[in-house]
């Protein structure tokens, strides 16, 4: 890989600090610094983010600070101290932290923080652009920069663009709640990868996608309106080795020895986290009193060690937590302390490097049951550090590592009594069991570590940009369309075969409200007027709907799919002798499948019966669709009719008479110097595959299709007529 990779996250993997006047510099914490610190490097990248000290307390020293970040490839975003408070500890910290980890109770929505937010958004991607170019892949990094995504987009049109959400994706019913849930999703649909830790998080975000902005997806794959996105599961990794060889460092030797001086012969029980609402601290501190409480021989026995990072200190319920906590733990010491014994070693602050791995390296039970957690980094390193594979890991349900981490005592971490026993099974496992769950767990940690992780996000997010390159090179625009027009213009005799539907309109709720307006109609009629086009409208319609629509343009008509056909004005005709008698055998199946969908119903033509589900719920409906053409398939087999999966309908008519079969009636009608076909939807692919070779077929809206060129609205399809009409008038004129 030749590209530059720009990573950007809300902080550079570098914290400043100012001491006495001066400026120091330090790694910053977190799995994602540490993990991605050499990856980025490597690759030639940059690292954009905010430095960790607002602008105010810099002033001054901005230059040189850049300067001295610039050596570790870094670039720095300055933010001043409201924007911290109203972007970083508002909005992101106030309404998407608490929402996305189901904390509703703690959202605030404040349309005054959601500004704040737009702003800084836009003020990273100032930076950025300063930065990164077009032959840039760049990567965004989680909820902070949700709509960053989208305004590179709109700047940088061509470059590759990927986002990664570290916390959970919440289901629609929480999602719905945020007053800016479009602009959100939009801004995520700005990025040619959206990546989360699970596939339930996929879910909840395709699910979003699909009911806020109605775009369906097909195996993760979203089709909008001019662009492809993929959206796929990629599980974080750690760094590995940093871990499992941690014991063999002087300095964590050492911290080892110390540490036990001070526990004693005790058994280690370990938690650590941010001191964070989610990470379910208070709950952890109930089971572990009814765990003492329950089990009086183990009193004096274990220790809990608990570290806590301190966290958005500054935040509301923070600031209380902090006060629960402490008091639960004050009583629980009081409650069951001895003179040689606490039962909680309570260490509120960020233990460096080898105090942490002297930890993991101890701990005969490492307790980690957040109430909600993206991924939870915890659970992982406190395995991988486990050099004899002894320990046992008591796991939430409601972490992400759960999803990879069946090996571990899972628990529901509302349930205290569960976790309570879990606590219990722990200390009391085997350890030949022991060995044999860490075995397991530790191969996987090994194999996918977190540069293997960021390389396969890095590989599909250029493997999209593939795609949609070829897409769009398909688009029928610059010297492609030049030279349509130049073909047309030249054509004494030219066929113009168009759908209606989504080609020359959008879809609305209800077929029969889908009229034409003035426009189309005017168009079509200029264009048939023209003495050397001929133009056939191919529609799914009934024939009396044309009829009564394009019946007096000049145009030729096909309807039903192209069971009945209208030529230079004559009467309808039947492709061919159809029957009707099995609508009796299909219609109650469908009507069953009406009853159980609501807003779905049936459309009658003459030869075809159609269930449509556009006002259906969208999950629901296509669950139904597919169950509905279940239960037809036996029937229609024996009435040799085809099921015809269109835009949001199930269509049931003669099979073997399809769009295709009609428009040769006029193909055979050449030779023709020019011919064109226009569709949106899978019947207009058998009308594409019918054309003769050197023939123009154009899809309507991206996706797979045969037709050889795209265009993305039936805007553009009106607008590629009229200059149609206008070479043409033009020449006459001439
Ligand atoms: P976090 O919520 O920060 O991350 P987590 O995944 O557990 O949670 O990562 C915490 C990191 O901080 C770990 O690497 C840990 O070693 C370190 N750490 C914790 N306590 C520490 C202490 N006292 N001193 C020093 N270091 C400490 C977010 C999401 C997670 C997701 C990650 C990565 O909330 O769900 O797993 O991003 O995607």
């Amino acid at each position: 890989m030749n590209k530059r990779l720009i990573i950007i996250a809300n902080r550079l993997p570098v914290t400043i600090n100012k001491k006495e006047g001066k400026i120091t510099y330090h790694p910053s914490a977190g799995g994602l610094a540490t993990g991605l610190g050499s990856f980025y490097r490597e690759k030639k990248g940059v690292w954009l983010g905010w430095p960790g000290l607002a602008s105010e307390k810099i002033r001054g020293l901005e230059e040189s600070i850049s300067s001295y970040l610039k050596e570790l490839d870094c670039s720095p975003v300055f933010l001043t101290q409201r924007q911290v408070e109203n972007f970083y500890l508002g909005f992101s910290n106030k309404t998407l932290w608490p929402l996305f980890h189901y904390f509703v109770q703690y959202t605030t929505f404040e349309n005054r923080l959601w500004e704040a937010y737009k702003r800084v958004n836009r003020h990273y991607c100032e930076v950025a652009l300063e930065v990164a170019n077009e032959d840039d892949i760049i990567w965004v990094h989680d909820y902070q920069l949700l709509l960053l995504p989208g305004m590179l987009r709109e700047k940088l049109p061509k470059a590759t663009i990927g986002f990664f959400l570290h916390i959970p994706f919440p289901s629609f019913e929480i999602f719905r709640l945020l007053p800016w849930r479009r602009e959100i999703l939009e801004g995520l649909l700005g990025a040619d990868l959206v990546g989360f830790h699970t596939y339930d998080y996929v879910r909840h975000f395709l699910s979003s996608v699909r009911r806020i902005l109605g775009y369906d997806h097909s195996l993760g794959l979203i089709t909008t309106r001019n662009r492809l996105v993929k959206v796929d599961t990629f599980p974080i990794g750690i760094d590995f080795l940093r871990f499992a060889r941690a014991a063999e460092l002087p300095e964590v030797k050492a911290e080892i020895q110390r540490l036990k001086r001070r526990i004693g012969n005790r058994k280690v029980i370990l938690s650590v986290d941010r001191l964070d609402y989610t990470k379910g601290v208070p709950k952890r501190l109930e089971a572990f009193d009814l765990f003492l409480e329950k089990n009086p021989q183990y009193r004096e026995k274990v220790v809990l060690v608990m570290v806590a990072v301190p966290s958005r200190t500054k935040v509301d319920h923070y600031i209380q937590l902090k006060r629960e906590v402490d008091e639960h733990i004050g009583r629980i010491n009081g409650r069951y302390g001895t003179l040689g014994w606490s039962p909680i070693l309570y260490l509120y602050r960020s233990v460096p490097f080898p105090t942490l791995a002297a930890l993991y390296n101890m701990a005969d039970v490492a307790l980690v049951t957040p109430l909600r957690d993206g991924m939870n980094l915890v659970a992982k390193e406190y395995i991988a550090s486990k050099r004899d594979n002894l320990g046992v890991l008591v796991l939430s349900e409601m972490a992400g590592a759960a999803r990879e981490m069946g090996e571990a005592l899972l628990v529901n971490p509302f349930n205290v009594g569960e976790v309570a026993q879990a606590l219990k099974t722990a200390l009391e496992m085997e350890e030949e069991e022991q060995r044999e769950r860490n075995i397991r767990l530790k191969e996987r940690l090994q194999r996918y570590n977190v540069r293997r992780w960021a390389g396969e996000f890095i590989e599909k997010v250029e493997s999209i940009r593939g795609l949609q390159e070829e897409m769009e090179e398909k688009c029928l625009r610059g010297i492609l369309l030049r030279r349509f027009l130049e073909e047309y213009s030249q054509a004494k005799r030219a066929l113009i075969l168009l759908d209606y539907d989504g080609t020359l309109t959008s879809f609305t709720d209800r077929p029969e409200k889908a009229r034409p307006d003035n426009e189309v109609k005017e168009v079509l009629k200029s264009l048939a007027s023209i003495p050397t086009n001929r133009v056939v409208l191919i529609s799914g319609r009934k024939k009396e709907n044309l009829e009564q629509w394009f019946g007096n343009l000049g145009i030729d008509l096909v309807a039903e799919h192209g069971v009945w056909l209208k030529e230079n004005q004559d009467p309808w005709e039947l492709i061919e002798p159809l029957k009707q008698d099995w609508k009796e055998a299909i219609r109650p199946i469908m009507e069953v499948h009406v009853d159980r969908t609501p807003g779905a119903f049936i459309e009658e033509k003459e030869f075809s019966l159609v269930w449509h589900y556009r006002k259906s719920d969208p999950e629901m409906g296509s669950i139904r669709a597919r169950e509905l053409k279940d239960a037809l398939l036996n029937i229609t087999e024996n009435f040799n009719l085809t099921i015809l999966e269109g835009s949001k309908v199930i269509e049931v008519k003669p099979a073997n008479i399809n769009k295709g079969m009609a428009a040769m009636r006029w193909v055979s009608q050449g030779p023709w110097d020019f011919v064109v076909a226009i569709g949106d939807d899978w019947t207009d692919e058998d009308l594409f595959e019918a054309l003769p070779q050197e023939a123009y077929s154009i899809k309507v809206g991206f996706g797979l299709s045969k037709a050889k060129f795209n265009m993305d609205s039936p805007q553009r399809v009106r607008g590629l007529l009229k200059e149609m009409i206008k070479i043409k008038t033009a020449e006459s004129e001439e």
